[in-house]
């Protein structure tokens, strides 16, 4: 309902973390470094099975929810946006109904979404997902034939595009895994979902309802397709006028979503808090993005444009 949009609207600020296992990989793949930052699999078409590997060493100690989401509040957000599965398939959350997920493949076994969720509760922010809806490099049922044939879909290990029946990936993998982080994590303040490409009106429908039975008041951006969204997002860019309706603008601190080693310069400080200033001004939330090391840390890179948040909002007050 048009309440549920209230705290969006006044949050203005948030912060979106991509983390997976191309984090791991850093833009290298078999001692070569790869295009295509966190979509590597796609440009090496590299087989599922290979791919899987990076689990056996996905072991991100340094993780901790208390001081990621501190640090996000600290910054002056009021919202985290975390990839719980991206284009390559694999569950950043413990999956019943995939076993290519964190808790069962790595040794890291712990489930970051849990603690993320329960921190950023403890700590008074809001917590949403991300899913990749219409891509799914695991799935062998995921065509998007486009822009070309074939662009975008795993076709190395899954060749017949046309043979390739959506809906079947979706009553397998999606509207399970929705239920699941819908269930499990308490509330979910939003869905971010990512390339809707060739989901139908009627998947995107039956997508919607799901989550209004389970969730009534989480938002859903406008990525669930066919104009079903509560809110349009843009991204990577800035938007030209005000626009009054509610929407937000998502940008990286550095040139990629997930962490690569190769990104080494990061937009400057005095940068970010324009692009922030500039989205708010034309009633819009930035939602910016923070891609963590192998270690599951903050790159080092984030720290002046995070110090800055924390200046400016002392002497300017909350965005
Ligand atoms: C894009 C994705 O392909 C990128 O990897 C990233 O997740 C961005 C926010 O959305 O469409």
């Amino acid at each position: 309902g048009k309440e549920d949009m209230k705290w969006f609207t006044d949050a203005k600020f948030g912060m979106f973390i991509h983390w997976g296992l191309y984090s791991q990989t850093a833009g290298d793949w078999k001692g070569h470094p790869t295009k295509g930052g966190e979509h590597f699999m796609l440009y090496e078409r590299i087989p599922v099975k290979e791919y899987a590997l990076i689990a056996n060493d996905f072991n991100p100690t340094e993780f901790n929810a208390r001081k990621w989401v501190k640090t996000a509040k600290e910054a002056g957000m009021k919202y985290i946006v975390i990839t719980s599965k991206h284009h390559d398939g694999f569950a950043m959350y413990h999956s019943a109904c995939s076993d290519y997920n964190i808790v069962t493949r790595t040794p890291f076994a712990r489930d970051p979404m849990k603690e993320l969720a329960d921190e950023c509760r403890k700590q008074g922010l809001k917590f949403g997902f991300y899913y990749s809806l219409g891509r799914d490099w695991e799935d062998p049922d995921v065509p998007t034939n486009w822009p070309t044939k074939a662009g975008r879909s795993n076709t190395w290990d899954f060749p017949d595009e046309d043979n390739k029946n959506l809906q079947a990936y979706i009553d397998r993998k999606v509207l399970p895994q929705l239920t699941e982080l819908l269930t499990n994590y308490g509330e979910i303040a939003m869905m971010w979902f990512d390339t809707p490409e060739m989901v139908t009106k009627e998947q995107s429908r039956s997508i919607r309802r799901l989550i209004e039975r389970l969730q009534p008041h989480c938002l859903i951006n406008s990525r669930i397709g066919n104009g079903l969204g509560d809110y349009r997002i843009i991204e990577q860019k800035l938007m030209n006028e005000i626009d009054p309706k509610p929407w937000e603008a998502c940008l990286t601190m550095g040139a990629n979503w997930g962490y690569n080693k190769y990104d080494t310069v990061y937009k400057k400080p005095d940068m970010m808090i324009r692009n922030l200033t500039d989205v708010v001004s034309k009633g819009g939330n930035l939602l910016l993005n923070i891609g963590p090391n192998p270690q599951g840390s903050f790159p080092q890179q984030t720290e002046p444009g995070l110090n800055a948040f924390r200046q400016w909002i002392k002497t300017n007050g909350e965005a």
